[in-house]
């Protein structure tokens, strides 16, 4: 039987860049450094000329980053797609990156889009996403056998919030098998809205969080829908790293990315700060999933069993990678990455 180090969820989408910039994020309502879900009057995006397109979705672009630091082999990740073209581009390009595709299918629904708009020179990336066919992953897709024996012979077990909005049974589901295994459990925070609109669902999960991974927009949203009354993402993430674990073998980190500032990492109720080297503007292409590979690094440093220091090494790296690329894709061939 096939055994994995990483099983990832959540939504797998296909991004449509769309240019414009800001006559764009007017004419849809949109913030130049968010990601939403598309209302009813946001769905004309989707027609707007394409700039480019590539593989999305927040966490399956974290995997196809761990993977690119990761022996062959070494990553699954799950989510619902409809039976189309761009499911077919996702299953390739996965494939190309070396990540095992678990796509449940739903053939009544297309597969899931996110419009990408950037602006600002490249540094701020605006994502409006309508969820398609990922919005019907459901418990038993996790069940079936195939899926659940790979969740049961993999080592980490990577979910992204965003799955929050759409079956946080199966994220608990994976929860509750990683306690039992006494597995690493991370989750994103993903996008502020989240901690806002979905605040139930993310406070059933966090409980189980060994490593909670997000920006500095993220835990602030964290902090503010939780009665947590400073703007200090420090403090915030304190708090949040401070919520009662459910397993106890573990103690829980928050890791907090500020773009090109320091990245926060508590832990053990002590703060660290690491900065990011710096790279110049002119080398910025697209910071879209720039976390996302900052996350796919991070969590295939822990899979070596090496510490906190050299996860953000690594993160940082990936996360400098791919703004320096359009797309969320890292390219191939693979550049030597730090080593620690
Ligand atoms: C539920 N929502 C809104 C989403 C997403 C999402 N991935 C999963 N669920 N909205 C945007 N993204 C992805 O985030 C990446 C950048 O971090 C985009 O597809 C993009 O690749």
């Amino acid at each position: 039987m096939s055994s994995y180090v990483l099983f990832g969820l959540e939504n797998p989408l296909l991004d449509y860049y769309v240019g414009g910039e800001d006559a764009t994020l007017q004419k849809y309502g949109l913030k130049s450094n968010d990601a939403v879900l598309a209302s009813e009057k946001q769905m004309g995006i989707y027609k707007e000329a394409c700039v480019s397109y590539g593989a999305g979705g927040a966490a399956q672009n974290s995997c196809r980053a761990a993977q690119y630091v990761l022996p062959p082999n070494s990553t699954v990740f799950a989510g619902c797609v409809g039976d189309d073209d761009f499911a077919r581009m996702l299953r390739e390009s996965n494939e190309k990156a070396g990540l095992r595709s678990l796509f449940s299918v739903d053939p009544s629904t297309s597969t899931g889009v996110c419009a990408v708009v950037l602006s600002n020179n490249n540094k701020c990336r605006s994502l409006c996403t309508n969820l398609g066919a990922a919005n019907n992953y459901k418990l038993n897709n996790l069940k079936i056998p195939e899926v659940w024996s790979l969740v049961e012979s993999s080592k980490i077990l990577y979910v992204g919030g965003y799955h929050l909005t759409v079956s946080p049974e199966a994220m608990l589901e994976l929860a509750k098998h990683a306690v039992e295994k006494n597995k690493p459990y991370i989750m994103n925070l993903s996008a502020p809205f989240l901690s806002q609109f979905f605040k139930e669902q993310m406070d059933s999960v966090v409980p189980y969080c060994d490593y909670i991974i997000g920006n500095e927009s993220e835990i602030l949203s964290y902090g503010e829908h939780h009665g947590i009354e400073t703007k200090d993402v420090g403090e915030v993430a304190l708090a949040l790293a401070s919520v009662e674990k459910v397993n106890k073998k573990r103690s829980r980190a928050v890791v907090i990315t500020q773009g090109a500032d320091a990245t926060i990492v508590v832990q053990d109720g002590e703060v660290k700060t690491y900065k990011p080297n710096h790279v110049p503007a002119e080398e910025i292409v697209d910071t879209n999933g720039a976390g996302d590979a900052f996350a796919g690094g991070f969590i295939a440093a822990l899979a070596g069993e090496h510490g906190i220091d050299y996860a953000i090494t690594l993160g940082h790296w990936l996360g400098q990678e791919c703004i320096k690329v359009s797309g969320t894709t890292l390219p191939l061939p693979k550049k030597q990455y730090p080593l620690p």
